[in-house]
């Protein structure tokens, strides 16, 4: 494919920040077709991550690349992905910038679909690589429905509270969420009054919880109320809370082997089904501490790596070797390109590992993500509460691909 032209503009993302968005277009026999993709930012980003360049600079660098990419002819998205990181020649993407190769990667992808005549989440599927069973799409919504650490401004610790339906329709589970997001709100209220509760970034509630436990109490408190068949998640986000070698949970500084004796009480108590970077981004043996008490104890929680794996062959490789965990959350702009994302899946697939596929805290309209997941028949989807636009685009761009799939496309 011959690319005809690139633009790259500065659009607002869901915290009001700058962000980049880039359109490709392509020449069909006069016809002019184009294509979108833009870049979303996290607040509680690893330090292993692809660098993010100011999005004024990147405009600045696309201009000096422009030629070189629309002299050539890429026969695949791995061509291209290929260029673009050779051209950057850095370990984490800091010349050219992680931000701004993903949106080129992204819009590449959906030109190429178009080229294809096909739809993006079959068209990522048929470049994974991967050879999924049958019709599988995205498993699990996870809905984080109380938002903490640096996605809120309350005490909470722990960054995300989430609930995640135990049914097979995608489409179910989401009905289920929202319906279980507008009870919790009323609870919530009721508990703390209305002028006291407002949402976090991710669209979940934020209100003056006095410690993460009253949290999850009135989350599980709501689920019993109602029979709702959800379990509860966490995203810890340890790395937030870590300082001077100790972890600050509710006023108090403890040890990884005082926080994992917290979560082994948490998931008897309130049945808890997963828990993402329950210490910090180094502490490979810290996770893998965990993850071997939970086995031993014949528990079926999850052990989601994200800031100590950062969507990073090299990073995973370890995880993986070292046995911290058995899933990944990945996060397209952590690695950026779809070339290293579909890897870093592959790996997964091929050491048993699960895959969440997820948003970041910043987002936009863009609904790539929601492709993907079905693509890779991800164990989940992570993409906040059902409260915000920027959130319930990707959801219900997943309900709308699974239709898509029945009709067999
Ligand atoms: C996370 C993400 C998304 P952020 O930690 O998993 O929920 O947060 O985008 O701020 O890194
Ligand atoms: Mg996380």
């Amino acid at each position: 494919m011959k690319i005809h032209d690139i633009a790259v503009i500065i659009i607002q993302d869901s915290r009001g920040q700058d962000t980049l968005e880039a359109t490709l277009s392509w020449d069909n026999n006069g016809q002019t077709v184009s294509a979108k993709a833009s870049a979303p930012s996290g607040k509680s980003t690893g330090v292993h991550e692809a660098f993010v360049l100011e999005p004024a600079k990147a405009q600045v660098i696309l201009e000096s690349i422009k030629a070189d990419i629309l002299a050539k002819d890429f026969a695949s998205q791995k061509e291209f992905d290929e260029f673009l990181i050779a051209l950057d020649g850095t370990e984490n993407k800091e010349r050219l910038g992680g931000n701004l190769i993903l949106t080129l990667s992204l819009a590449f992808a959906r030109l190429k679909a178009q080229e294809e005549g096909k739809e993006l989440f079959r068209y990522i599927r048929d470049i994974s690589g991967l050879e999924i069973v049958g019709s599988r799409m995205v498993k699990y919504p996870i809905f984080n429905v109380i938002n903490g650490g640096a996605h809120a401004n309350n005490k909470l610790d722990f960054q995300e509270f989430q609930v995640i339906p135990m049914v097979d329709s995608f489409e179910e589970a989401y009905r289920i969420g929202k319906e279980y997001y507008g009870k919790l709100g009323e609870a919530i209220r009721q508990k703390f009054g209305a002028e006291n509760v407002t949402l976090g970034d991710e669209a979940g509630y934020s209100a003056p919880f006095e410690s993460n436990e009253e949290a999850v109490a009135l989350m599980k408190s709501v689920i019993a109320a109602n029979n709702y068949p959800l379990r509860i998640g966490m995203d810890v986000a340890a790395t937030s809370f870590f300082t001077d070698g100790g972890y600050m949970v509710d006023g108090r500084r403890l040890s990884a082997q005082e926080l994992l004796g917290i979560y082994y009480d948490l998931i008897f108590r309130y049945d808890i089904l997963s828990f993402e970077d329950p210490f910090e981004q180094e502490a490979f043996g810290d996770f893998k501490m965990l993850y071997m008490r939970l086995n031993q104890g014949g528990l079926d929680a999850l052990i989601i790596t994200d800031d100590l794996t950062t969507t990073n062959p090299k990073r995973f490789e370890k995880a993986i070797a070292e046995q911290v965990g058995n899933a990944i959350l990945v996060k397209l702009n952590q690695i950026g390109s779809l070339t290293e994302t579909l890897r870093v899946v592959r790996m997964a697939y091929s050491n048993n590992w699960k895959v969440v596929v997820s948003h970041r805290s910043g987002e936009t309209m863009d609904d790539f993500i929601a492709d993907l997941a079905v693509a890779v028949g991800a164990w989940g989807l992570k993409s906040g509460a059902p409260g915000k636009p920027e959130r319930t685009v990707k959801y219900d761009r997943v309900v709308a691909v699974e239709a898509l799939i029945k009709q067999g496309k």
